[in-house]
């Protein structure tokens, strides 16, 4: 292969990577695919309202840190060079300064303050949105998903992990899976979790979301994904044996094509066909279907 690479002329080869990024382009200016990369440093491209505001808080954080650091670390080079034993033989013997004790305390009270409302502010934001156009239901098994629309029909079905040896080309390893949860790009979405058996968690990082699927309850979060593609996530609560192998998938659709996968969808999972040889323990679709 790299001998046959080599046989190629220059100008063959740039027309070739030329191809490349134009392709390249094209369909990146269409869908976006939200996973790390091998050796990816800092975080993914943030593509919600709330990871953006996230991502914007984690920089703002990493200023005032530095500037903390870079602070502390001056004083401490000061320190070190000016009164060493050899060039401040004779140390002062002073106690207590009433200015700079009230300094030292009222300072870091003010940064925490500082770091407190835009905080506290994020977290609110984040917790619910005011104006939900639809809502996903998600619920943890050990080891999988399952997704339900009970705006869409009360449609349900079950998300597997795709095991290495049935990977199809271009599909990651480990993070996809069987039936990827369709969502509506550009959409306020309401997200209900909850959990069959154990604490699972629902964590996309491009999105924001990290919550927990604890049984027994219902934890409500939003999303607002701001362009159409593939957006991966894992379970993050440590849940048994599996869990680094219930993936995440959400393919986000513009809102036409989801309505068309809606239409599709609700044949295919109407009536439990989505899986066969399920061995899940509770069957959601099951209890819909009796009703
Ligand atoms: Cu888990």
């Amino acid at each position: 292969m790299l001998k046959r690479l080599f046989t190629l002329t220059p100008a063959m080869v740039l027309g070739i990577l030329a191809l490349g990024f134009m392709l390249g382009g094209t369909a990146l200016a269409e869908t976006v695919e939200m996973r790390s990369k091998p050796w990816q440093l800092w975080f993914q491209n943030p593509m919600s309202p709330v990871a953006e505001q996230v991502y914007d808080f984690n920089v703002f954080l990493l200023w005032i840190e530095g500037i903390i650091t870079l602070f502390v670390l001056g004083i401490m080079t000061y320190i070190c060079i000016k009164f060493n034993a050899k060039a401040n033989p004779v140390p002062s013997k002073t106690t207590h300064n009433t200015l700079l004790e009230v300094v030292w305390t009222g300072l870091p009270i003010l940064i925490l303050v500082v770091i407190a409302v835009p905080s506290l502010k994020l977290l609110y934001y984040a917790d619910k949105t005011t104006d939900p156009e639809m809502t996903i239901k998600v619920i943890g098994n050990q080891w999988f998903w399952t997704y339900e629309y009970p705006d869409h029909g009360d449609m349900t079905f079950d998300s597997f992990i795709v095991p290495d040896d049935e990977l199809k080309p271009g599909q990651p390893r480990l993070l996809t899976v069987d039936n990827p949860v369709y969502l509506p790009a550009n959409t306020n979405i309401r997200i209900l979790q909850s959990s069959n058996d154990v604490i699972h968690n629902w964590a996309v990082p491009s999105l924001a979301l990290k919550m927990d699927n604890t049984p027994g309850r219902v934890n409500e979060t939003w999303t607002h994904i701001n362009a159409p593609g593939d957006y991966y996530g894992m379970c993050s609560e440590l849940c048994g044996v599996n869990h680094g192998f219930m993936p995440i998938h959400i393919k986000a659709l513009p809102k036409a094509e989801f309505a068309a996968w809606v239409a599709k969808a609700k044949k295919k999972f109407a009536s439990n066909g989505n899986k066969e040889d399920n061995d899940s323990p509770v069957r959601v679709a099951d209890a819909t279907a009796a009703k």
